[in-house]
């Protein structure tokens, strides 16, 4: 990895199976630049959704799943953390390890709601998930090719204007 890396446009390589810290909790950054920290239970206290047949995808070592991934939509922790009205376009979502992905606000804002919305997982299976399948996970259910997006270990979430 060179001093360049640009963790938003991971080039596909060998996924770290490592997790890079113990702690799962993260940091948001709202559109301001003022940051806090979120918690696995700060996830558990907002409205949980199911996403069935997940599937983590990867040319290198084949497709894990189907999995049943439990948490918050994406869109929901951005709002819960916004003022009402708060303008923002796109969020980047960023791993410990240095791998991340942008989502943009237009992903998030779909008309009519997606049915398998952006989600930050907490569960897999019905059963927490743990620091090394990934705590706290990005999964974007609409790619189904490399798993770039499948961001494990998410380290920060920064809100753009
Ligand atoms: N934080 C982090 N997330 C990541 C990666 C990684 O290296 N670090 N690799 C990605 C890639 S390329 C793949 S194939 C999947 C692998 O997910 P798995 O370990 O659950 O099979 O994680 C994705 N998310
Ligand atoms: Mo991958």
């Amino acid at each position: 990895m060179t001093g360049t890396h640009d963790p938003l446009r991971p080039h596909a390589h060998e996924p770290n199976p490592e997790p890079p810290s113990v702690d799962a909790a993260f940091v948001f950054t709202n559109p301001a630049g003022a940051e806090t920290i979120v918690t696995v239970a700060d996830l558990a206290r907002l409205p949980q959704i199911r996403l069935p047949n997940c599937y983590i995808v990867s040319t290198g070592h084949g497709t894990s799943g189907p999995f049943t991934f439990g948490g918050v939509t994406l869109l929901e922790l951005v709002q819960s953390r916004l003022r009402p009205g708060e303008s923002w376009s796109q969020v980047e979502v960023i791993s410990a390890d240095g791998f991340g992905n942008r989502v943009l606000a237009a992903e998030l804002h779909q008309s009519p709601p997606s049915e398998r919305p952006i989600l930050l997982a907490i569960t897999r299976n019905g059963r927490p998930l743990t620091r090394r399948q990934g705590l706290v996970r990005l999964i974007v259910p609409s790619e189904t090719d490399d798993a770039l997006r499948q961001v494990k270990w998410v380290g920060q979430i920064v809100v753009k204007r």
